[in-house]
């Protein structure tokens, strides 16, 4: 991987887009490593949570848009570049039976605030901004901002956040619901990471079914949420870390999760 940066300790696989000379926007390449990496943390068992992040003074620009106009000015368009690498980073998130955190470090735009949305948990550091990017240059939200941003702030302010295109501080984002905490630069790489490894010595199974209950109930009757949630419950029952959970409760000790 060369844009990319992968890691794993303590059960969290940090993946941090690098690339901060051009505000680790997308080119293919990085899309292709951030593919692999999350991929990478999906399959390996050691890995129990993800944290996403940025180097340098940027989460993610979104799309690089060097790389963008020369396929434009060469007649190639957009080359059917969502479906084919930003349609398969987001479901690497959201399909990613473990929690994914985004830590965002600083602006978050176009595509790439789109990857923070579809992360499971936001936190920010003061510097953090947000902006859709996508109408300022004459297109339509991608990477599933139309559904994960309306999710997030409701249907009117998403439609705000995406027609006016105004950018957003951090302040702003924790007001609206975008991101649940915000803290100084200072201190955002070690509280996400607290975050992360405390995920990632959680109920590892339990998550997983959280996740997939949460997504298919944002589309599913109350009927279909309730048989999907009876399945999950049994498959979650099952296993060793609910077993032992509730034996730690019932001898007033601490549960030690071993995510399966
Ligand atoms: O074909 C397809 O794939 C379609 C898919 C599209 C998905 C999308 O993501 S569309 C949205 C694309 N992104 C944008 O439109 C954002 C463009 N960038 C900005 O609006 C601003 O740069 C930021 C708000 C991100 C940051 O502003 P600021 O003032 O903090 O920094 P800056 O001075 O504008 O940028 C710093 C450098 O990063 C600068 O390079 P330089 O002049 O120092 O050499 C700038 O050109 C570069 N940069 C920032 N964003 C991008 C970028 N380079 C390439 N691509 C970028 N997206």
């Amino acid at each position: 991987m060369n844009d990319v940066l992968y890691s794993v300790d303590e059960a969290v696989a940090t993946i941090t887009l690098d690339r901060p000379e051009a505000m680790n926007s997308l080119t293919v390449r990085a899309k292709t490593d951030l593919l692999e990496a999350l991929t990478s943390a999906a399959q390996a068992y050691a890995v129990r949570a993800v944290l996403l992040t940025g180097a340098g003074r940027a989460f993610c620009a979104g799309q690089d848009l060097t790389e963008h106009a020369a396929n434009l000015e060469a007649g190639r368009g957009l080359n059917d570049t969502v479906r084919t690498h930003y349609n398969p980073i987001i479901r690497a998130i959201t399909e990613m039976g473990k929690p994914v955190v985004a830590a965002v470090n600083g602006v978050a735009a176009g595509a790439g605030a789109s990857l923070a949305f579809a992360c499971d948990l936001r936190i920010a550091s003061d510097r953090a901004k947000f902006t859709m990017a996508f109408t300022g240059i004459g297109l339509a939200p991608d990477s599933g901002a139309s559904w994960t941003l309306q999710r997030l702030v409701g249907p009117a302010r998403a439609a705000e956040l995406l027609l006016l295109n105004e950018p957003i501080d951090a302040a702003r984002a924790l007001e609206l619901g975008i991101v649940s905490k915000v803290v100084s630069a200072e201190d955002l790489a070690a509280e996400a990471r607290a975050l992360a490894v405390r995920l990632a010595q959680g109920p590892t199974s339990a998550y997983a079914a959280t996740k997939q209950a949460l997504a298919s109930a944002a589309g599913s009757t109350l009927n279909e949420a309730l048989e999907l949630e009876a399945d999950l419950q049994d498959a979650c029952a099952k296993t060793g870390d609910h077993l032992n959970a509730t034996r730690a409760f019932l001898s007033k000790e601490r549960p030690v999760f071993q995510g399966r």
